[in-house]
């Protein structure tokens, strides 16, 4: 669908109105009582969310960011489908999935009774994806704007048999100087530590604080998880449903200065906090089944 028509037919006066972004890729842009966001079709990639109370953009993305067909955009909210990470049995495939390189469509959008704006994704199985996984499925985005930014990720198996899929929102948050920052909520538990073969440890403190590379994917998904920055003198509260793992990372120096789309600094001011199912946490779909993901993220100041 051309802009024009796009508002057209899902534009909400000021609350929704469709753009062309970088790279000719058609924007979402979400403004009410509540806060003000940005979310690109191409991917169902949120780019930007910011309450109206709030003195800093939610989300982090590269200013080398890529914004073109068959790239990942670096930042926001990439969503890995249908599988995280490398795909378990043909490396050859995309890293993280299909999903965050595909246009999706508009299903629908509105404004719900307290203010907030639903605006409804989906993507469907098409020849471009059989390329890459043989099954039906429909894919759906719920992203609900308000006081807080809501996602609900939901897989359709329109297949005559099962699969298994593997997932993740893969949230970039920004941080004020990523030293400062402590991500709570993690005490005594058990992760698959990826810069080190994916070896199993165990974090005892509550408070995890970075000061080097960071990869991990976290056996559990405790509610709420904290990001406390006090350097932007916030606290991003993370509650989450249908996720039974957790992935953290921040690339530091070296990793970064060696990514395209990210410049030497970057890794200073974001962290990644994943609300996924990965690695071991596989979800098995049945035939005309569905699963859903949710997350829900607040910004509340630090008293
Ligand atoms: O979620 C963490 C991770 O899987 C890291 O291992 C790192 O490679 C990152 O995602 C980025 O992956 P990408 O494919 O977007 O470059």
């Amino acid at each position: 669908m051309e802009i024009a028509e796009l508002n057209q037919c899902f534009g909400l006066g000021e609350t929704i109105v469709f753009t062309q972004g970088q790279g000719n890729l058609p924007l979402i842009q979400v403004q009410n009582t509540h806060a003000r966001a940005v979310i690109s079709l191409y991917a169902a990639h949120i780019l930007s969310y910011q309450p109206t109370h709030a003195h800093t953009d939610l989300l982090f993305v590269s200013e080398k960011a890529h914004y073109q067909m068959g790239k990942s955009i670096r930042g926001g909210i990439p969503l890995c489908w249908p599988w995280f990470g490398a795909h378990p049995n043909d490396k050859t495939l995309p890293n993280h999935g299909f999903a965050r390189t595909q246009l999706w469509q508009v299903l629908s959008t509105q404004v719900l009774d307290n203010g907030a704006t639903l605006i409804r994704l989906g993507l469907a199985a098409n020849t471009d994806t059989k390329k890459f996984w043989p099954y039906e499925f429909k894919l759906q985005l719920d992203i609900i704007v308000g006081d807080t930014l809501k996602l609900t990720l939901i897989t359709y198996n329109k297949d005559q048999q099962d699969f298994t899929i593997t997932q993740a929102l893969h949230s970039y948050f920004t941080v004020g100087e990523i030293e400062q920052v402590e991500v709570l909520g993690f005490a005594n538990s058990v992760y698959a530590d990826k810069i080190e073969q994916y070896a199993l440890k165990t974090q005892m403190a509550n408070a995890l604080t970075i000061n080097s590379e960071v990869d991990r994917v976290y056996k559990t998904s405790p509610n709420p998880i904290l990001i406390q920055d006090k350097t932007l003198n916030r606290c991003i509260i993370i509650n989450s449903q249908g996720s039974h793992s957790t992935v953290i990372w921040n690339p530091w120096s070296e990793v970064s200065a060696a990514m395209a789309d990210l410049t030497k600094q970057d890794y200073l001011h974001f962290i990644c906090v994943e609300t996924a199912n990965a690695l071991e946490d596989v979800i098995t779909i049945k035939s005309n089944e569905h699963y859903s993901l949710s997350v829900e993220y607040a910004i509340t100041a630090i008293e």
